[in-house]
């Protein structure tokens, strides 16, 4: 119990009250609450080796019990947690709740498997601080395999994050079929940084990762970056081009500034956009379409606005609302059901405060914070520096809540931390930057402020290290920590 993350609201640690998972154990719940039942019973037939059924209906003695009770548990994510010597009850009000329980239960068992598996006895409640706790992912810069990408969606579930944001689009690379434009995956997705082969994800695959992620109870949110960061489609399609021009396709680093963009003075482009955008929109069952809309440079200001204005309302004909980076401000008149994700270094920024005071609620991605491609330090073999490095106390040290001049706590629909992957090469790059980094964001997301504690939490992490080598993650030993052998 006194190394869960994120910290729990409350735990108390009943050591006489351990429960032991035998070959006797099985996971009772009713209807709505057996597909987590499953999801637990798998762990703990892969940790234990006993069959571990599960069953219908009430739970008697001696078992693990998941209920669903709205009246016993107020938030819908939020969950109760009973372990005592004869018996394991996690109450939530609905599956996501559950879910959540079930990765505290996972973290109160041993790090590795063995047939004597023990729960340690006590009783943990506990509920979320922000709706929205994310992770994204840029599958553009280098591409990631399905089985990858549900590697990652394993990995957050693991620490309550609910969100990831897949990066789908950049100028290296465009990562998902679009079937009225086949050259988009076919000639846009065939390389990336470096060169390689690069990839895409056929619109099944897209599937079949949201269908994961949400059995996981994470929503992707995918994201189209337009209207710059896009030599992927112009160099698939000339005629979105502003010369008509296709350029080839792109496989440096890029810089920072932006080069690439559609032609905003072009009826094809906005037939383009709504196409792509209605098949992602089909294929994506969340809230949130993100536009990206970050460093146009190469877009004269008059035609992004155009493009702007023109773009939300094909986004909301499609019933979803828009995320976009926090340039997407620089447009007067967006809804208020727009978010802005805000990765700037400063914390104050008068766009932000006003859509705010207009009622918009808003993400937190402070680059020299969040942003998980920087080094932890100098000596980190991957990773960029220009927002500074980020150690695991500079992701933990921070309050969303009171972070911004004029963006209270009730304006912060969440955090998200971005994995952007010029210089990942493989997905092994990208749990040495993800891990322990967004043990720490989780904690910022998630746990209440008054829990907040670095040497608490360092000590908390140390544990988790032991979890990750029997999980085989390839985590940034940060010498911050005094990892656990
Ligand atoms: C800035 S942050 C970018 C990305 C890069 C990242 C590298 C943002 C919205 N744009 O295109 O990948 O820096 O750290």
């Amino acid at each position: 119990m006194d190394t869960l993350i994120p910290a729990p609201v409350s735990a108390s640690p009943a050591p006489a009250e351990d429960f032991a998972v035998t070959a006797a154990t099985a996971v009772h719940a009713t209807d709505d609450a057996a597909p987590v039942a499953e999801h637990l019973a798998e762990v703990l037939r892969a940790g234990t080796g006993h069959p571990v059924p599960v069953l219908a209906g009430p739970a008697p003695g001696g078992a693990i019990a998941l209920v669903l009770d709205a009246a016993a548990v107020p938030h819908p994510e939020g969950y109760r947690l009973s372990v005592t010597s004869r018996s394991v009850t996690l109450t939530g009000s609905t599956p996501a709740g559950l879910f959540a329980g079930v990765q505290t239960l996972r973290q109160l068992l041993p790090a590795r498997a063995g047939t004597e598996w023990v729960v340690a006895g006590g009783e943990v409640r506990d509920q979320p601080r922000f709706a929205h706790r994310g992770a994204m992912l840029d599958v553009s810069r280098h591409f990631y395999t399905v089985a990858e990408v549900k590697r990652f969606i394993d990995q957050i579930a693991q620490y309550k994050l609910n969100v990831l944001h897949l990066h789908l689009t950049d100028d290296q690379g465009w990562r998902i079929e679009i079937r009225s434009w086949p050259r988009l995956a076919t000639h846009g997705g065939s390389t990336q940084v470096g060169g390689g082969t690069g990839g895409h994800y056929t619109q099944e695959e897209y599937r079949d990762l949201v269908a994961y992620a949400a059995s996981r109870h994470v929503t992707v949110i995918p994201e189209i970056d337009v209207p710059g960061h896009t030599t992927a489609a112009l160099a698939s399609y000339p005629e979105l081009n502003a010369d008509g021009v296709a350029p080839e396709l792109f496989t440096a680093r890029g810089n920072a500034t932006g080069f690439s963009s559609l032609a905003t003075g072009k009826e094809v482009t906005y037939r383009f956009v709504e196409d792509v955008l209605r098949e992602v929109a089909a294929l994506t069952p969340g809230e949130y379409l993100h536009l990206g809309t970050d460093e146009t440079h190469a877009t004269p200001e008059e035609g992004r606005l155009e493009f702007i204005d023109r773009v939300l309302p094909i986004v909301a004909r499609l019933g979803k609302s828009v995320i976009g980076w926090h340039e997407l401000l620089r447009s007067p008149g967006l809804p208020v059901s727009a978010v802005p994700q805000y990765w700037g270094r400063e914390s104050s920024d008068p766009l932000m405060a006003a859509a705010v005071a207009r009622g918009n609620r808003v993400l937190l991605s402070p680059a020299h914070k969040v942003y998980l491609d920087m080094k932890y330090d100098l000596s980190t073999p991957i990773g960029y520096k220009w927002a500074g490095c980020i150690d695991v106390a500079d992701i933990y040290d921070w309050d969303p809540g009171t972070y911004m001049d004029g963006v209270p706590e009730t304006a912060v629909l969440g955090v998200e931390g971005p994995l952007w992957s010029e210089t990942l090469t493989s997905y092994a790059d990208v749990e040495y930057m993800a891990f322990p980094r967004l043990a720490a964001l989780a904690e910022v997301t998630w746990s209440p402020w008054s829990t907040h504690d670095w040497p608490g939490f360092a000590a908390r992490l140390a544990a988790h290290g032991p979890r990750w080598e029997a999980q085989e993650v390839n985590f940034c030993r940060s010498p911050q920590i005094a990892w656990s052998t």
